[in-house]
C-alpha cells in the first residue's frame, strides 16, 4: 500500500540540461520511478515569469545571473503528479549545488556548478501547485488513466 496524498509538483529542466541533450535523460528518470506525467513542453520564458518563479530569491546576490539564466534559452516545463511527488521529487533531483548532490542523483550525476544544476523541483506542495498555476494552463495539465496503476500501487 503506498502512504500519502497524491501531490503534484513543478519540475522544469533548466536550460543548460536542454543545450545538454539531458532532456531525454531527466524525464526518464521520473518516468521509470513510476510518477505520472500530466504536463510537458518546451518553453520560452519571458524574464516577468522568471522573475516571479523565483521571487523569493529576490535579495540573493546571485538572483540577476539566476533570472537571466533561466531565460537564456529553451527550458522543458514538466508537469507530474502522484504521491509524495514534491519530496521524492526533490531526492531525485539531489542537493542545490551538484558538488554535494548525491551519486544517483540528477544533480550528482549530470552537474558540477550551482549556477548551472540542470532542473528544478517544487520545494513543498503548496509551491508544487502555485509553480504549476504559473507555467501551465488549466488545459495544458492532462487527466489520464495510467494503466500501470495496479503494477505500482497495491
Ligand atoms: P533549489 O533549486 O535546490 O530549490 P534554491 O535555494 O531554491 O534551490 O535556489 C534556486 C536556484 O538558484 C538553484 O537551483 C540555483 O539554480 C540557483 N542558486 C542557488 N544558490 C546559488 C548560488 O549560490 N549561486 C548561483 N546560483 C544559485
Amino acid at each position: 500500500m503506498i502512504q500519502g496524498e497524491s501531490e503534484r509538483s513543478y519540475v522544469m529542466v533548466k536550460p543548460d540540461g536542454v543545450q545538454r541533450g539531458l532532456v531525454g535523460e531527466i524525464i526518464s528518470r521520473f518516468e521509470r520511478k513510476g510518477f505520472q506525467l500530466i504536463g510537458l513542453k518546451l518553453f520560452k520564458t519571458p524574464k516577468e515569469l522568471a522573475e516571479e518563479h523565483y521571487g523569493e530569491l529576490k535579495e540573493k546576490p546571485f538572483y540577476g545571473k539566476l533570472v537571466a539564466y533561466i531565460i537564456s534559452g529553451p527550458v522543458v516545463c514538466i508537469a507530474l503528479e502522484g504521491p509524495g511527488i514534491v519530496a521524492s521529487a526533490r531526492k531525485l533531483i539531489g542537493a542545490t549545488n551538484p558538488l554535494n548532490a548525491e551519486p544517483g542523483t540528477i544533480r550528482g550525476d549530470l552537474g558540477i556548478d550551482v549556477g548551472r544544476n540542470v532542473v528544478h523541483g517544487s520545494d513543498s506542495p503548496e509551491n508544487g501547485l502555485r509553480e504549476l498555476g504559473l507555467w501551465f494552463d488549466d488545459d495544458e495539465l492532462i487527466q489520464w488513466d495510467q494503466h500501470m496503476t495496479p503494477w505500482l500501487k497495491e
